[in-house]
């Protein structure tokens, strides 16, 4: 693989197993020098947790890329995930703006499952449909890619509804697109790449459970696989392997419910990346 440096932003959700807990430990294992850019400090993810505290970092975010920008630092990706704000996307353009780093590989995360995270309202989405239309990738779940698009968010469809969102995204300007939890049946799931021509589609066994944090697993396995040198659909393949271990590992532990337990997998992700 090939030695690469990648800026991640998103939050630090000090427990929970999601954002940057997971994405330096998996970018990190994939190879890849991981630099941060903290969108915000929570005590916790917001998906079941009740009373998190969190602390949005903004003015301090465009601090630290003044000082980066000083010092010459340059990415060769800048991946985003979960921001605190609208006016953070503006933080995340500046980056590209200012020529920091190559490549924009944007994780809208914003919704799951039909519904957006407590945080965020419809002025929230179209600030981050305006970084989709500017990303190289979009790693959008069906429901993500749903409000980006304003398709309807449907349950159950065919390959012609997730070619409609994949058209619809880059449409938005977006110039691939990498959609996940893409499942034609109730027991497959799979992932969906996009280039605005050809639908490669990779389909897996599904575990019928959701785990908190996947996203964030999935994208940072992507990220780390893709920029160290394999192709869109070969990290694609690896990073929905990944998450589909890292879910296995965690079932029957009913304790373990806010996050999965990808730690002890990531062995096999550093001998798949060989
Ligand atoms: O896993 C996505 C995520 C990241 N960060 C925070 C979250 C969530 C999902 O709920 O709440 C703070």
């Amino acid at each position: 693989m090939k030695y690469s440096r990648i800026l991640t932003v998103q939050d630090i959700s000090c427990l929970g197993q999601c954002s940057l807990t997971v994405a330096l430990p998996v970018i990190s294992a994939c190879g890849a020098e991981t630099c941060i850019l903290p969108s915000a400090v929570l005590s916790t993810h917001t998906g079941g947790f009740s009373g998190y505290t969190c602390l949005g970092l903004t003015d301090e975010m465009k601090k630290i890329i003044s000082h980066f920008d000083v010092l010459g630092a340059r990415f060769a990706a800048v991946y985003t995930g979960y921001l605190a704000d609208g006016n953070q996307v503006d933080v995340v353009l500046d980056i590209m703006r200012r020529g920091l780093g190559d490549l924009l590989i944007v994780d809208p995360v914003m919704a799951d499952a039909g519904k957006l995270y407590p945080a965020f309202d419809s002025a929230f989405v179209n600030r981050m449909k305006e970084l989709c239309s500017r990303a190289d990738i979009i790693l959008p779940n069906i429901t993500e890619a749903c409000l980006l698009t304003g398709i309807e968010y449907r349950t159950e469809y065919d390959e012609a509804y997730i070619r409609s969102l994949a058209n619809g995204l880059i449409s938005l300007g977006a110039k691939r697109v990498v959609l996940t939890g893409v499942g034609y049946g109730a027991d497959s799931t799979g992932v969906a790449v996009y280039d605005g021509q050809e639908l490669f589609y990779y389909n897996h066994r599904r575990i019928p459970k959701c785990f908190h944090g996947t996203g964030d697993v999935f994208a940072s396995a992507f990220t780390g696989a893709y920029v160290g040198g394999k192709s869109e659909r070969e990290a694609a393949v690896i990073a929905a392997d990944f998450v589909l271990e890292c879910i296995q590992n965690t079932l029957g532990d009913e304790e373990h419910w806010y996050g999965v337990k990808f730690e002890p997998c990531l062995a096999s992700l550093i001998k798949r990346l060989k």
